[in-house]
């Protein structure tokens, strides 16, 4: 019910209080029925288990099948090949849902979907993608993405993984780093100079001669996610396994696009964990004989995170329209996974500290999205990477040359 001048009578509590200015009314009916199904199953698969997986530093792994069900893999690309055929905003909601319960698991779907179906659909050839993405889509094959290398993170484009010509095989030499899933990869997307030092796609599958994928132990966070590298010692890849549709990092870059948009909507739901942790025990836990949500500086805590929530989702929202119309440019992408990611890393350090002692403990899910938002913060191109991409989209200097 509206005043005359707009301003809504009724308090904003009709709205659900991690819905502050009802994004939800902005979604399609196809929107929520996706939401919906995946808050659904993280709630029944996911999170009664997420925390042991996580303290064992174990990767659920019978989760791929789950996730390949309700359509977390390529949500937003033809059903044609096996998935969704949704919009973008479908894609961000399904991110979103995912990273409520853990950012690993959004991984495994941000990988899978983004970094290996989205290339093999944006520059395969038709016989690559009617081989490889009903397989992926249905989780039958697991994929990763191999970019980083030891020497070469931030600047992918100094990478030194090669690949030279041999009649109808190229040979590929070289190691990447830091590669999520690759321990369990069936195929990795795999980006290489070739002899005039241009970069290429290929496809490599496990089983090729001289590819091996050894994990990659004592990480502190995404601990529910595996992680290892990529060796390729004289790997003889057939030449139908490149991406006949790109050459140079744009190729790389442009699922990067993808991934990142996926991020800045998958943030608010490790943001949204950490706030409803936060606001159901400041109601709860009494100090100075009264619930320590009625002193100001909790309520200030409170309302900030809400606040950071509520503009986060309206930019992911507003990114999305943009992104449904092929108009969200890479530095607008940049700018929504940077201020996201940071906004859901305060929010989870401001979330642990209302919990006081609890919030170091895994009673709560605070210490874990803590814990992996600080590599969300730093994958995907890092925190300050992205500054410096908004910064050169302003300014028009470049600061990385
Ligand atoms: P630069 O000269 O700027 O660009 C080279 C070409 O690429 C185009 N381009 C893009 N295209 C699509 N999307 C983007 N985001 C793009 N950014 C640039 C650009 O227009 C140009 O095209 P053309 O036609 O002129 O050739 O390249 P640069 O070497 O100066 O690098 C720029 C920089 C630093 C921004 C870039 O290298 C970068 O983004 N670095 C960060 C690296 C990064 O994000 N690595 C991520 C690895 S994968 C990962 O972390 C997965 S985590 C998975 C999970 O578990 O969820
Ligand atoms: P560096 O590039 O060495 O950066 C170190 C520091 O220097 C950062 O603070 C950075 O911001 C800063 N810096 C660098 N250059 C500049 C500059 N020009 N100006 C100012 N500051 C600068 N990669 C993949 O290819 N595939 C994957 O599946 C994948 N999964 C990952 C999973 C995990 C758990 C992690 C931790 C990483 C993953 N990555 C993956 C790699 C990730 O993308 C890189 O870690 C990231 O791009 C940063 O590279 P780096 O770690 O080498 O840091």
């Amino acid at each position: 019910m509206n005043s005359s001048n707009g301003v809504a009578n009724a308090k904003v509590d009709k709205y659900q209080a991690h819905d502050y200015y009802g994004v939800d009314d902005l979604l399609t009916d196809e929107h929520k029925i996706a939401r919906d199904a995946v808050r659904a199953w993280v709630k029944q698969e996911v999170s009664p288990i997420i925390e042991d997986y996580s303290e064992r530093a174990e990767c659920p792994k019978h989760l791929f099948k789950g996730l390949a069900d309700i359509g977390a893999f390529g949500p937003s690309l033809p059903e044609k090949y096996g998935c969704g055929g949704m919009d973008e905003i479908a894609y961000g909601i399904i991110m979103q849902e995912l990273e409520r319960a853990d950012s690993g698991i959004r991984s495994m779907a941000s990988v899978q979907g983004s970094l290996v179906m989205y290339p093999i659909y944006r520059f395969g050839s038709e016989e690559q993608k009617m081989h490889y993405l009903p397989k992926l889509a249905s989780g039958e094959y697991i994929g990763c993405f191999g970019l980083t290398e030891p020497d070469h993170g931030s600047d992918p484009s100094s990478m030194v993984t090669n690949i030279k010509e041999d009649g109808d095989h190229y040979i590929l030499n070289g190691a990447k780093m830091w590669i999520t899933n690759s321990p369990l990869a069936d195929i990795a997307v795999v980006w290489a100079k070739d002899e005039e030092g241009i970069i290429r796609g290929l496809i490599v599958e496990r089983g090729m001669e001289g590819f091996s994928t050894p994990e990659i132990h004592g990480k502190l966070s995404l601990r529910a996610s595996i992680t290892g590298e990529l060796v390729f010692e004289d790997v003889r890849v057939p030449k139908k396994n490149v991406l006949p549709g790109v050459k140079g990092l744009k190729g790389p870059l442009s699922c990067l696009s993808k991934a990142r948009y996926g991020i800045a909507w998958g943030a608010i739901g490790a943001a949204l964990d950490c706030y409803d942790s936060a606001l159901r025990y400041s109601k709860e836990r009494i100090q100075f004989g009264k619930p320590i949500g009625q002193f100001q500086l909790t309520q200030k805590k409170l309302a900030e995170m809400i606040t950071e929530i509520t503009k986060a989702q309206l930019l992911a929202w507003r990114l999305g329209t943009l992104a449904n119309d092929g108009k969200a440019t890479p530095a607008q992408i940049s700018m929504a996974k940077r201020n996201n990611v940071n906004m859901a890393l305060e929010i989870a350090r401001e979330a642990r500290q209302i919990h006081g002692g609890m919030g170091i403990t895994n009673e709560y899910p605070i210490m874990r999205h803590m814990m992996n938002l600080e590599t969300v913060l730093t994958y995907e191109g890092t925190h300050d990477i992205h500054l410096l991409i908004t910064g050169m989209d302003v300014t028009g200097f470049n600061a990385f040359s």
